[in-house]
């Protein structure tokens, strides 16, 4: 009985913290993955930095404060998503995009910010 009890408080637990931790960021139709190059695992995190493109300018999130946040996050995914074995060569990936980006994006950044930025989503993205 107080097994049941103790796993019952620990699911609900479990749960009320994902739900906390959940991310509210919800890509709308601005987003289209890593856009020019392949997604590979990177789909979430290049739709998020496509948002922060869109949006970072009303937010006060500089180009470079997205690009970074987007090499953390893929970082992220490499370590998070991918087997230990494929992490280098994913972390390599990660890298390439954000040299491409940088060398490569500057006209993709919005100034000024694009109409759905006070969206309430919006800033979990950034
Ligand atoms: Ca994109």
């Amino acid at each position: 009985m107080k097994i049941t009890i103790v796993i019952t408080l620990a699911t609900a637990l479990m749960l009320v913290d994902l739900n906390i931790c959940a991310d509210a960021c919800q890509p709308n139709y601005w987003a289209d993955g890593c856009s020019g190059v392949a997604d590979f695992k990177f789909t979430d995190d290049c739709n998020k930095h496509d948002i922060c493109y869109a949006c970072g300018n009303a937010l006060g999130v500089s180009r470079l404060s997205c690009d970074d946040r987007w090499y953390d996050n893929m970082i992220n995914t490499c370590n998070t998503k991918e087997h230990w074995f494929w992490r280098p060569g994913c972390k390599l990936m990660a890298w390439i995009y954000y040299r491409l980006d940088r060398d490569w994006a500057e006209k993709s950044y919005r100034a000024p910010s694009v109409g759905f930025c006070k969206e309430a989503w919006v800033p979990a993205c950034v």
